[in-house]
This record gives structure tokens, C-alpha cells and sequence, in this order.
């Protein structure tokens, strides 16, 4: 034997491992055919990419789903979110490996935080060069870890289909969440046998949300209810589940038959007809000057029965855990047992909201007549008082004319628009804007609004992703000038899908939130907080959609109305006064401090 032979042995030389550049063969069925099918009786009609893996899109393009190509990962991802969120339907998004795939960690922490179901399939690097440096290769098991609900990678061709199907049920049951499929090309390219179609039936259908409805026991609802005819002043606090569990009709079926007085969190926004005479607006954080919410706070601080359903009892919506008062009983109805007695020990209602609330509500009809009347008389007068004076003290700045503008008097404008309007806003304050100043006039209006985590740049994609969901509705999008920098790139998709959204841009010049942030705990703020001058209107031209400036509430009408009728994506770049924040309750001082 000479020493070449001995060098030439497989096992000994680190030379071209199998894999990157192979040329595959894609005849016959194929791991990604399996996995495409699966996708197709879930419903799935579209998967958000950029063409890879392309095995996928190949297959999916062969039985009729189509590709809608963000041009960032990160963007695509709040696309999908925001598409589950409307449809009530599992999205799906895809990545390459490594630098696109770390682009999903945010948008999947999101919807891990505000329990929307999406399924990411990512590309895996060949398993042939596994482990070896190979090109973009990183550990997504870890990186997905933290932000996920359920990663697995597929390895076995002939399994490939049952991953697929696990992967979207553990999507979709309990708390919905995010998961995430690594399958790498060789796997994908792999021969197969297809499987027997699953079985679709119902509203438990496969990529449906959610699930399973399941309900607490009929003695913890009892002892619910005993204690809702029993309050004197009860409070309902409605989160985003409301929205995920579709339990917005049981919820106003429950506040008719107890004459149940009912706020809702930020993400809860829309959970009910906020016209309803027993209905608070949204409280938490956001209980300040001119707020719905601080003219309830009294109520709010006395309630003596406080029950939380789908809120995490966050930060934000509990104003940093100080906004019930310390003597109430607490009840929580939640899908997630861990959310449960999470920050105020409670009466535990673990189910989903729109099953429970039903229930509920069962249980009460017929007994609860009585005690509904007497709360609706009494307290139908306080609200309405409190209403008042809220529209006395917004007045000045809802309907000033002012320039450059108040963003409660744009909100006054907005608000006006007719039709069937899903609302979308970025996170920093137009989220905030929206949620105070726009009021759901119907229990199921959406405001589809990042606040699972707040992730600046999320509102724009966010309306492209439910215009997607429900092309028949108007999608209205709030965003600052800061986020929308985030993900301008946007427009072209939404321009090249035909999806004319109208996105109202507050050019305020400034990223708002961190200089009152800084100002709160500093007393200063830094310099780059100011942008210089910019013209949005051009940046939505060089991506082929439409817009107009505004400085004037006549020419905000005149966008108004253009961009109802626009075929094209609609930017509405409003001068607004920089000095202006939303009633931020921590941020009170700086009234004083900033004369208006
Ligand atoms: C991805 C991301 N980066 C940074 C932040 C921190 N942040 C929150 S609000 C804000 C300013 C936003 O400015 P703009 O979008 O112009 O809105 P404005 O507050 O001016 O209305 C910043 C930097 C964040 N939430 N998310
Ligand atoms: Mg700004």
C-alpha cells in the first residue's frame, strides 16, 4: 500500500463534502411535495418567502399556494403574524439558513408574546456538511430556543409529512405560539411515498385557531359566577386573547346578561363596542391627561371583583402591576395555565376565553336579571359622565387646527373613515394614538398592533400581512417616522402583490418615545433622537405606490379620500407637532415641562 492509497481512504480525507451546489433532481413526489401537501390541507394558501428553500415554492406553486416575496425576513415575519392574526389561520413563512433565519428571531418573539401561531420552515445546511463551518451554518436549534414554542428538524424523508402536520397542531392548540421546521435541501429532494390526505373537518380543522376549546370545571365557573352576582363593582379586563380564542361575541353575551362593566388591555383593543354604556376604554399604562382611562381610574382602583381573561397582567397593562387595588378578589381566564395566578393570586379559570365565557355565561342566564339592571342603572350614569368629561378635555387638541397637526386631531380625521377598517399601527406611540383615539364601534373591530414585545418597524408589514388575510377589508396604518425607516422596502412588496394599503406616516421628526423616555428618567436626551428633513411622499413614488404630504387638516381630508380610492399602497406623510405624546401616565410631569 503507498502512502497516496492510504490518504485517498473516505473516512480520512476532509475534501468536498456532498451537498451545496449538487444539482437535485425534483421528478416524482419528494420530501417537499409531502411537506407542501400537508401545508395545503391546512389551508395555507400563501407562505412568505424569498424563494428558498425553493423546493418548497416549486411544490407549492405546483398545487396552487402562492408566494408573497418580502424583501426582509424580519418584515415577512410581521406579514405573517399579523395574516394569522385576522385569518385566525396558521402563516407560513420560510428562511435560508443563518443571516435570514436570525432575521425571524424578533418576529417570532412577538408572536410568541401575543400567542399567534406561525410556522417558519427553514433551510438546514446539508446534512453531509453538518457541523464542518459549512456556509451560513449556525446552531437555529439554539437560536430559535428562546423565541419558539416547538423547533424540531427533519431528517427522515418518510416522516417528513407527519413533522409537518405535529408542527402546526402544536402551533395551533393551548396558547397558540410559533414554531419552527429545519429541513435541509438534500432532505427535501428526497423520494417519498405520499400520505393519505388528514382529516379536515369543522372548526377544528388542521391550521385553524384555536384548536381545542377547552373548559374549567363546572364548580370553578360556579364559584365565577357566584362571585359576579355577588360584586358590587365587578371589572372585566379584556386582553389579545380575546381576539386569538374569536371570543369577542360570548364576551359581550356575558357583559349583556351580568351588566359586567368591561376595559381592555392595548392588545385587547376592539374586543368590544366601546359605545356600550358599561364599557371603559383601554385602561393600564396609558391613564393620563386627556385618556379615556383616567376618568374610569376611580372606578377601576375600587373594583371589588377583578377578572382578567387572555392578558398576561403585563407591565403595561397593569401599569407596572399598581393599577387594581390590593383588597379585590381575582379571577383569570386563560389558555395558558402558567399565565394563570402569574402576578395576582386568583380564582384559576384555566380554558379558552370564548368556551369559558360561555359557560360562563350559561350559567348566569336567567339568574343574574336582577343584579344587571341594578348595575346598569347605577353605573350607566357614572360612565357616561366620565365620557364627557373625557370629550370636553380631548376637545381643544381633537379638534384643533393647529399646524404642524396633533395627532388627536389626524385621529379625529382617521377615525372618519367609513367602511369595513382593520387598523394597524407600528409600536411607540402609534400604537398608542390608535388605541386612545380611534374607538371600536363593533365588538371585533381589529387594531392589529405589535405589542407583544413593541418592536419598532412591525406596523407597516403588519398591514400588508391582514390585507393579505382579508383583501375585502381597508387596512389604515399608524406609524412614526422612526418605524417606518425600519421597513420602507415594504412598499415594493406591496406594490408588486397589489395590496393597496393607506399608511398614515406621523412626521414628527423625531423617534418621540425615547426623548420623553429619556426626559422621564434623565431630565435630557441625546442628539440623535432628530432626524433632518424627509420626503416619505418620494419614497413611496420610487417604489411605485402613491402618497401626499399633509400639513393642514384640509389636505389630510383630501389624502384621506385619495388613498381610499388609490388602487396602489397609499403613504400619508403628516407634519405633526413633535412636542405631542400620547397620555403616557409615567410621562404626566413633562405637560408641565413642555408647554403646548
Ligand atoms: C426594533 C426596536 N428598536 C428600538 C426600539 C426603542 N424605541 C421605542 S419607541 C422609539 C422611537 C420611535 O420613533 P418613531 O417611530 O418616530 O415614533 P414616535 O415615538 O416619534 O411617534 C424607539 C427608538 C424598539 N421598541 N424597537
Ligand atoms: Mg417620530
Amino acid at each position: 500500500m503507498n502512502s497516496n492509497s492510504a490518504i485517498a481512504t473516505p473516512t480520512a480525507t476532509p475534501g468536498p463534502a456532498a451537498g451545496s451546489w449538487v444539482r437535485q433532481d425534483l421528478s416524482g413526489y419528494r420530501v417537499a411535495n409531502a411537506m407542501v401537501d400537508v401545508l395545503k390541507t391546512a389551508g395555507v394558501q400563501e407562505i412568505f418567502g424569498q424563494s428558498c428553500p425553493t423546493a418548497i415554492f416549486l411544490a407549492a406553486e405546483a398545487v396552487g399556494i402562492r408566494q408573497i416575496g418580502y424583501r426582509t425576513e424580519n418584515a415577512g415575519v410581521a406579514m405573517a403574524d399579523a395574516a394569522a392574526r385576522v385569518s385566525r389561520q396558521i402563516s407560513v413563512i420560510t428562511a435560508q439558513n443563518g443571516p435570514a433565519a436570525a432575521l425571524l428571531v424578533a418576529g417570532f418573539a412577538e408572536a410568541s408574546k401575543a400567542s399567534v401561531p406561525i410556522l417558519a420552515i427553514v433551510q438546514e445546511v446539508p446534512r453531509a456538511n453538518a457541523d464542518k463551518n459549512a456556509f451560513q451554518e449556525i446552531d437555529h436549534v439554539a437560536l430559535f430556543g428562546a423565541c419558539a414554542k416547538w423547533v424540531r428538524r427533519i431528517d427522515v424523508a418518510e416522516r417528513a409529512a407527519e413533522y409537518t402536520e405535529r408542527a402546526i397542531r402544536i402551533a395551533t392548540s393551548g396558547r397558540p405560539g410559533p414554531v419552527v421546521l429545519l429541513v435541509s435541501p438534500d432532505v427535501l429532494s428526497q423520494s417519498c411515498l405520499p400520505t393519505n390526505a388528514l382529516a379536515s373537518q369543522g372548526d377544528d380543522a388542521l391550521g385553524r385557531f384555536p384548536q381545542d376549546r377547552m373548559v374549567p370545571t363546572r364548580a370553578r365557573l360556579a364559584k365565577l359566577a357566584d362571585a359576579l352576582l355577588a360584586a358590587r363593582r365587578p371589572l372585566l379586563v379584556a386582553g389579545g386573547g380575546i381576539h386569538i380564542s374569536d371570543a369577542c361575541a360570548p364576551l359581550a353575551r356575558l357583559q349583556q346578561i351580568a351588566g359586567l362593566p368591561v376595559a381592555t388591555t392595548n392588545m385587547g383593543k376592539g374586543a368590544v363596542d366601546e359605545s356600550h354604556p358599561l364599557s371603559l376604554g383601554v385602561i393600564g399604562n396609558v391613564m393620563g391627561t386627556r385618556s379615556m382611562g383616567k376618568h374610569m381610574q376611580s372606578y377601576v382602583e375600587s373594583a371589588d371583583l377583578v377578572i382578567f381573561v387572555g392578558t398576561r397582567t403585563n407591565e403595561n397593562g397593569t401599569a407596572s402591576w399598581s393599577l387594581f387595588p390590593e383588597g379585590a378578589t381575582y379571577a383569570q381566564i386563560d389558555i395558558d395555565s402558567q399565565e394563570v395566578g402569574r402576578n395576582y393570586p386568583c380564582l384559576r379559570l384555566v380554558g379558552d376565553a370564548a368556551a369559558t365565557l360561555d359557560a360562563l355565561a350559561d350559567l348566569l342566564e336567567g339568574r343574574a336579571a336582577a343584579v344587571a339592571s341594578a348595575r346598569l342603572d347605577e353605573l350607566a350614569a357614572t360612565f357616561e359622565r366620565s365620557r364627557q368629561a373625557h370629550r370636553e378635555e380631548l376637545a381643544p387638541y381633537a379638534e384643533s387646527e393647529a399646524t404642524p397637526l396633533r395627532p388627536e386631531r389626524i385621529m379625529t380625521e382617521i377615525a372618519q373613515s367609513d367602511g369595513d377598517i382593520i387598523w394597524a399601527a407600528d409600536a411607540s406611540y402609534s400604537s398608542i394614538w390608535l388605541v386612545q383615539y380611534v374607538r371600536s364601534l363593533r365588538a371585533g373591530t381589529r387594531f392589529i398592533t405589535p405589542r407583544g414585545i413593541a418592536g419598532l418597524g412591525w406596523g407597516v408589514p403588519m398591514a400588508i400581512g391582514a390585507k393579505i388575510a382579508q383583501p375585502q377589508s381597508r387596512v389604515i396604518c399608524l406609524t412614526g417616522d422612526g418605524g417606518f425607516a425600519h421597513c420602507w422596502a415594504e412598499l415594493e412588496t406591496a406594490r408588486r402583490h397589489g395590496l393597496p394599503v393607506t399608511i398614515v406616516v406621523l412626521n414628527n421628526g423625531v423617534l418621540g418615545f425615547q426623548i420623553n423616555a429619556e426626559e422621564s428618567r434623565f431630565g435630557t436626551h441625546t442628539q440623535v433622537c432628530h432626524f433632518g428633513d424627509f420626503d416619505h411622499v418620494a419614497i413611496a413614488r420610487a417604489c411605485g405606490c402613491d402618497g401626499m404630504a399633509v400639513s393642514d387638516v384640509a389636505q389630510l381630508r383630501q389624502a384621506l379620500e385619495a388613498a381610499a380610492v388609490s388602487d396602489l399602497p397609499f403613504v400619508i406623510d403628516v407634519k405633526t407637532d413633535p412636542r405631542a405624546f400620547p397620555p403616557i401616565t409615567a410621562f404626566e410631569a413633562q405637560l408641565q415641562k413642555v408647554p403646548e
